[in-house]
């Protein structure tokens, strides 16, 4: 057990720790709500940081930083209210400029908790064209900025890597689970030169790195009393990468009927209502400055996001669970099964989400 205390006394805080409790249900960091006692004084959250995987925990706050300033900065310039509901605070540790501590074994940091804020698991056509919007609006408004943002995990969402990795698992099968997933293996190879379509692009000219989320979760959003978008957060994998990385992976997770991890395979379904909701609302924020290739291949981001999830739960399977975190021993496998399922139900709506985003950007 951390010495909460210990570890929150470090940051510039105001206020007594009352309570240190369990926060919410990410993969890769374990995050926890810091009460305090007097009403008046800000609560916090807590996280250890998952150095594993950033392993470059300087590089990952020094995005942050920069880019929950450059934000602060438009909000206050457009005349914004309500601005510290609507961008992240991290706090600084105390007698020094950097926003984490290192306690000898744990990274650690803290932000202001947004009072009256909550996240959602499920989405609805509503929400969902708010999230479209608001993560159109965060690329937007990360379109200018200068600060040269380096990638907290490098080539986190490059296909062809992804496609690396799960080949050296295979190569390896350290845990012996390899001849259990041929069929899902073949599928995967069979369609892999069609998902690498971002990377070619990319090196043809054609398709640019922009400062992107990484992580448009549904659960990655907060709202307010009203249902309103305040802000996004889990700001961990904001880098640069294709507008595809957003676009495609709130629809994974946000256009899917069933759980990412259902074991009932039929009810993972692509749900169109929100994936139009969703286009709506992205399109309305970011038409400003996609190019054509960009639109035209959102439906390939619907795709390849399924995809290339498959591809990292699936390696993580073989490689025996060292990644994300784990429920059950097939856990990963479990996740991988429905992941392909969400691909073949995307795929089978292709043309139609096509026709939609022709209409709604030549509108
Ligand atoms: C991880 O921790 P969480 O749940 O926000 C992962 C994402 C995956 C997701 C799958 C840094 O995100 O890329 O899409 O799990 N984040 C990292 O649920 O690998
Ligand atoms: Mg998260």
């Amino acid at each position: 057990m951390a010495d909460f205390n210990g570890i929150v006394a470090r940051f510039a805080t105001e206020g007594t720790v009352g309570s240190v409790k369990p926060l919410g249900n990410g993969l890769i960091n374990d995050t926890y709500v810091v009460r305090t006692e007097e009403a008046d004084m800000p609560d916090y959250v807590l996280q250890r940081i998952n150095h594993h995987i950033f392993t470059d925990v300087d590089v990952l706050q020094s995005n942050i930083e920069a880019v929950t300033a450059h934000i602060r900065r438009k909000l206050e310039e457009s005349g914004a209210d309500d601005i510290d509901r609507k961008v992240l605070r991290f706090i600084p540790v105390r007698g020094g400029g950097k926003t984490y501590h290192f306690d000898g074994e744990s990274y650690w940091r803290m932000m202001a908790f947004i009072p009256g804020a909550h996240t959602l698991e499920a989405v609805t056509p509503e929400s969902s064209r708010d999230a479209g919007r608001a993560f159109g609006e965060f690329q937007a408004m990360l379109v200018d900025m200068d600060a040269d943002l380096k990638e907290s995990i490098p080539d986190f969402h490059n296909m062809e890597l992804r496609l690396r990795q799960l080949r050296e698992a295979v190569a390896l099968d350290k845990a012996g689970r390899v001849e259990g997933v041929r069929d899902i293996l073949e599928e995967i190879e069979s369609r892999a030169d069609e998902m690498c379509l971002a990377e070619r692009l990319h090196r043809e000219g054609k398709l640019p790195k922009r400062i992107c989320h990484c992580d448009t979760k549904v659960n990655n959003m907060m709202f307010d009393e009203h249902g309103q978008v305040l802000c996004v957060i889990d700001l961990d994998t904001v880098m640069p990468s294709y507008v595809f990385s957003d676009y495609g992976d709130f629809l994974r997770t946000g256009a899917n009927k069933g759980d990412e991890d259902d074991r009932d395979l039929s009810r993972v379904e692509f749900d169109m209502d929100i994936f139009r909701a969703f286009t709506e609302g992205y399109l309305s924020s970011a038409r400003t400055f996609l190019t054509p290739v960009e639109i035209d291949n959102l439906p390939y981001a619907a795709a390849m996001f399924p995809y290339m999830q498959a591809v990292r739960f699936l390696a993580d399977y073989i490689n025996g669970d060292t990644y994300y975190k784990i429920q059950y021993p097939d856990h990963n496998l479990v996740r991988t099964r429905a992941q392909m399922k969400l691909l073949h139900s995307v795929d089978r709506h292709t043309p139609e989400m096509r026709a939609f985003i022709a209409s709604v950007a030549g509108a």
